[in-house]
């Protein structure tokens, strides 16, 4: 057995170490450790529930919303709050919106060298490149040989320059790179559009929501925005225009661009690679994107469980069953076990017991900030492949229709859903299906507006003489990488306990009391390593999840 550590892990937010035990070149056991402790939930005691979303959103620039969102949903669910269509409406365009700018971005500029060789691309034929990219991305403007011919000229500079800045320290010429030269350089051509393509489409948030990252026009009842019209300024007539535009680039790139991509790629790397990084087979998703009103509105996206990797099986999701243990976290329990906790009841204790650097082998029974959440004590994932296997459980007619279309497209059964392939695969179906469901979102709000309805929040219980003495709720939400959860307990007008369970705790997380591995760390047992001295094979897993310890990251206490 030998051991091999990679910390950190880059191209993910925040700080990731990976730890895999091996034995004749195949993982035989793996650690996942949050090398950095996370304070938002301390920070947040003894404030202002209203305030509370605009602390909790800053526990990360990279799903850069969703905190603010769990937020006000877990204090408008403790005081009775019901929003107004407008704010559910905005928040489902903003929440879209952020998918979809989150997921191609982590395709291309966190995920995509994991599988893309640069160097590889400097061979390239550009005539190949553009007859590969009129095949793979019909329709798209830039397929012509001077196009690639001046792409391959650029990364050319690039490379001689000695500054390669991202692309440095890859495992270039790694055997395990299986694409063809004209494909790398398709890729490497999409991973600069790409970058540009970002910039525009996220003045969505700009626009709704002031600023991106962390925009600033959530509250508790609705959103803070001015809705009308003529209005001089916010959601006016222009605004909608300018968002349609935006949602138009967005259909085009995703359908001719990603999707076509994502299906290039898992073409070549179908083998091994829809065999491989299965994780627990359980999957969660709470639900998103309602398309109504009232008190349990149909989300576009359903909330269930599927278990044992079978999307024939569905069951319930009651937050009462979710429970975190600390056995393996450096945390502690004022009760003094290290059990399952409800997060209603959850504690936020630090007690670091090492390792101490460098870190060597893991064999201290605590090794990760992350605390360990489970779904009536077992082990779930989620994120793209958990809501698609729900909602393909559930029968959602368009989730059924992209999945079986993009498995029947490359040969694969069901099962090969349960892979690392299969786990791009529902990112790239997913970012399409909300593409598509967008505009439909815009229009419902320009109808709305129109028709003279200009409510975007509910203030009546805005005064804290309004509210009872003791209130307690969640705001549950999915986020890009999966169910996130904010508990609150609000006593005298302050929050008395605040416990956020996120996407990347649940995918991330250690073993839990009974000794479970966490997702990522079952994903990797029997992975195979070409060179287990250039561990590209375990960075392809652990990036199919789409890591961000930056929610698990906030506050870095020197001494800690
Ligand atoms: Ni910081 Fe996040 C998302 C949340 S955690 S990226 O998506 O919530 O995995
Ligand atoms: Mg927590």
């Amino acid at each position: 057995m030998t051991r091999i550590a990679i910390d950190p892990v880059t191209r993910i937010e925040g700080h990731l170490r990976i730890e895999v035990e091996h034995d004749s070149d195949v993982v035989q056991d793996a650690w996942s450790t949050g090398t950095m402790f996370r304070g938002i939930e301390q920070i947040l005691a003894g404030r202002d529930p209203r305030q509370a979303w605009v602390f909790a959103q800053r526990a990360c620039g990279v799903c850069t919303h969703v905190h603010a969102l769990a937020s006000v949903r877990a204090v408008e669910n403790a005081l009775g709050i019901a929003i107004p269509p407008n704010a559910r409406i905005i928040r489902n365009l903003m929440s879209g919106v952020q998918f979809v700018h989150d997921h191609v971005i982590h395709f291309y500029h966190l995920h995509a060298l994991d599988w893309v060789d640069i160097v590889a691309a400097l061979s390239a034929d550009p005539a190949a490149t553009a007859s590969l990219c009129q095949a793979t991305n019909p329709g798209w403007a830039n397929s012509s040989t001077a196009y690639f011919t001046e792409v391959r000229t650029r990364l050319q500079a690039f490379v001689d320059s000695g500054q390669l800045g991202p692309f440095a320290a890859g495992y270039w010429g790694h055997p395990a790179y299986q694409l063809p030269a004209e494909a790398n350089l398709l890729l490497v051509a999409h991973y600069l559009e790409a970058l540009e393509w970002q910039r525009e489409i996220i003045k969505i948030h700009a626009i709704l929501g002031g600023k991106n990252p962390h925009p600033q026009t959530y509250t508790v009842g609705g959103m803070a925005l001015t809705l009308a019209p003529d209005a001089p300024s916010g959601v006016n007539t222009t605004a909608l225009g300018t968002i349609g535009t935006l949602l138009t680039s967005i259909q085009n790139f995703v359908s001719t661009v990603l999707v076509g991509d994502v299906k290039l790629l898992a073409r070549y790397y179908q083998i091994p690679w829809t065999t491989l990084g299965a994780g627990p087979g359980n999957l969660l998703s709470y639900g998103e994107f309602p398309e109504a009103d009232g008190a349990s509105p149909a989300p576009f996206l359903p909330a269930g469980r599927v278990t044992g990797r079978d999307l024939g099986s569905l069951g319930p999701v009651d937050q009462a069953a979710i429970a975190e243990t600390v056995a393996r976290s450096w945390y502690t329990y004022s009760s003094g076990d290290s059990g399952a906790r409800h997060p209603s009841a959850g504690e936020t204790t630090p007690t670091y017991t090492g390792p101490q650097p460098p870190y060597d082998n893991i064999t201290t029974t605590k090794y990760s900030w992350l605390k360990a959440p489970r779904y009536d004590g077992a082990v779930y994932e989620v994120g793209p492949l958990a809501r698609l296997g729900v909602a393909y459980a559930v029968g959602v007619a368009p989730v059924r229709q992209a999945v079986d279309a993009f498995l029947s497209d490359l040969g694969l059964g069901q099962a090969a859903l349960f892979s690392t392939i299969g786990r791009l695969a529902a990112r790239a179906l997913e970012t399409q299906l909300l593409a598509d469901r967008l505009p439909t979102w815009l229009a419902a709000l320009r109808t709305n507006i129109t028709g003279g309805d200009l409510r975007i929040a509910d203030t009546t219980r805005w005064s804290p003489d309004t509210w009872p003495a003791t209130a307690s709720g969640w705001g549950p939400t999915e986020a890009p990488r999966g169910g996130l959860g904010h508990w609150i307990a609000i006593a005298g007008g302050s929050i008395a306990n605040y416990q956020m369970v996120v996407p990347s705790t649940w995918n991330g997380s250690p073993r839990d009391a009974a000794g479970a591995l966490g997702p990522w760390e079952q994903a990797l047992v029997g992975t195979p390593l070409v060179d287990p001295t250039r561990p590209v094979e375990v960075l392809r897993t652990v990036h199919s999840f789409d890591p961000c310890m930056a929610c698990a990251v906030h506050v870095h206490r020197p001494g800690s």
